[in-house]
């Protein structure tokens, strides 16, 4: 009998888990199939935790959300083909959710699949290597309260471990003796901790962008960003100003690349993450920068140097859960076997194509087209429900336009449904006056 572990139940391992429930329940021989998830609940970054640093047993804490967190994207972007958000909450929603709303979400399908007990709560995995005469992996495992540790064998492993946890933290001149706190964006939980401070905020991406907002939103006095590479260049709400790059601090004193000054009372570093496998064996380690195209994976999912290891989620996202579909589906079908493998030279040509045309990538349109353009490509491979790619990928064009236009204003769009063509309401409180981040409240009539 084929034996699968999945690694992590957040929306990955969740994907990967219904896909082999529908084979199921469609008469396949599945095998056994074990998830092994560190945290005692599904759901991944989506499960908010208060805590920061360490778990209750001493792992480090894997939630990098954060109180007040309203999704970035329009949630027709997302939707699940196969569950869509009607079907989840019976009435049309608006297309900007809190998380507890998307967590809601995710968790509906996982139950209506009924995947909840192939999953190993608390069981964080340990160690992974593979042995070549045998062709099986050993999975070490240590399962808690009670600490045990157990080796098993399996014929394929999935990490969906995710690769927004471990944080990138990059030192400046002059932190050893700041006066105040510096967190990483992994830390960061409660935007109200930091009303009526000024703050400092590192990195021009996605983490930087909402956490400015987010803190200025709930009080901060001032938000300084300050850029490496390139502004963000929002139109930006008064109080939050982006700076070129930070030189050095000294006391509460930072001082950028332009000279210009500004004190601060906490910094928060929005440096991105790290993709980090300590338990895997040096050998099947995915070793990238956060990029759209991981080198090493063909179709973004299988580890082409040895093909019983296979990765879901590796990529930077502008596509997610039906992205994620899409790789499980796929990941799915070269366990079952229905999905033929090509030989190795095959494999790296197709890696190669897809790497040389990242190279050629110029901003985020071109970004969207790439994404569009490989979940179509899985897509095409395997037997998840087709839905409108182009409808979606015409919704990030018009999404990133409104965030040119008004980046306090783009969560308050409605967009239609790729699955069901249902149209997004109005939220009933624009964004930037809604405090109360609640399912309860935004669910509300
Ligand atoms: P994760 O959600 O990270 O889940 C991985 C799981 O693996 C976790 O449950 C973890 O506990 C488990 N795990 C890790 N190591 C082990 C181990 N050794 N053994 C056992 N289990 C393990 N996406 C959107 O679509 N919209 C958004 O608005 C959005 N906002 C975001 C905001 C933040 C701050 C961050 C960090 C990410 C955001 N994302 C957003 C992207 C997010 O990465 C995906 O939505 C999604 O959570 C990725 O799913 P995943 O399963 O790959 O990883
Ligand atoms: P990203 O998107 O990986 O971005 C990381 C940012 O951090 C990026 O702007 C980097 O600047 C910046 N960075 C990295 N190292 C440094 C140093 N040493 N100094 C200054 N700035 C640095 O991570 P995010 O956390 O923003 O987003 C990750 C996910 O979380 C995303 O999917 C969201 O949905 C939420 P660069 O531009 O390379 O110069």
């Amino acid at each position: 009998m084929t034996r699968t572990a999945i690694i992590g139940a957040g929306p990955c391992g969740l994907a990967l888990l219904h896909a082999f429930e529908k084979a199921r329940a469609d008469g396949a021989d599945v095998g056994e199939v074990v998830c092994f998830e560190k945290q005692s609940d599904w759901g991944g970054l989506w499960n908010y935790t208060w805590r920061t640093g360490l778990d209750e047993h001493g792992d480090p804490v894997h939630g990098s959300m954060y109180r007040y967190l309203w999704s970035n994207g329009p949630k027709e972007c997302l939707e699940f083909a196969d569950y869509t958000f009607d079907e989840h909450f019976g009435t049309p929603i608006p297309s900007f959710p809190p998380r507890e709303v998307l967590y809601d979400y995710i968790v509906g399908r996982a139950k209506k699949s009924n995947v909840r007990e192939a999953i190993r709560f608390e069981t964080p995995v340990r160690a992974v290597s593979f042995d070549p005469d045998t062709q099986m992996f050993s999975v070490t495992t240590e399962s808690f309260p009670e600490r045990v540790l157990r080796t098993e064998s399996f014929d394929y492993v999935v990490v969906a471990t995710g690769h927004f946890s471990m944080p990138n933290v990059p030192e400046y001149p002059g932190f050893e003796s700041f006066p105040g706190r510096i967190l990483h964006a992994h830390d960061f939980r409660d935007a109200a901790e930091f009303a009526g401070k000024d703050l400092l905020l590192m990195g021009s991406s996605y983490s930087a962008e909402d956490i400015a907002l987010q803190t200025l939103k709930y009080g901060a006095r001032s938000v300084t960003i300050a850029y490496r590479t390139a502004p963000m260049g929002f139109g930006w709400p008064d109080g939050i100003t982006e700076v070129p790059a930070l030189q050095r601090v000294d006391g509460r004193t930072a001082t950028f690349a332009d000279g210009s000054t500004r004190d601060v009372d906490a910094i928060i570093l929005c440096t991105g993450y790290l993709h980090h496998f300590p338990f895997l064996d040096p050998d099947l380690r995915l070793v990238t920068a956060n990029t759209l195209y991981p080198p090493g994976l063909y179709k973004g999912v299988v580890w082409a140097a040895n093909p019983k290891l296979l990765y879901l989620g590796m990529q930077d996202q502008y596509y997610t859960f039906n992205m994620f579909d899409a790789q499980a589906f796929y990941a799915r079908d070269v366990i079952l076997g229905r999905a033929q493998l090509p030989d190795a030279a095959t494999m790296a040509a197709d890696i190669e194509h897809w790497l040389t045309r990242l190279d050629g990538l110029n901003g985020c349109m071109d970004e969207i087209d790439f994404q569009t353009d490989y979940v179509r490509d899985l897509m095409a491979l395997t037997d998840y429900p087709s839905f409108d790619l182009d409808l979606v990928r015409r919704h990030f064009i018009a999404w990133e336009h409104d965030k040119q236009e008004s980046i306090t204003g783009y969560r308050d769009k409605s967009f239609s449904s790729p699955c069901t063509g249902t149209v997004a309401p109005a939220p009933r409180v624009p964004w930037w006056q809604e405090m109360d981040d609640s399912l309860a409240k935004f669910l509300q009539k």
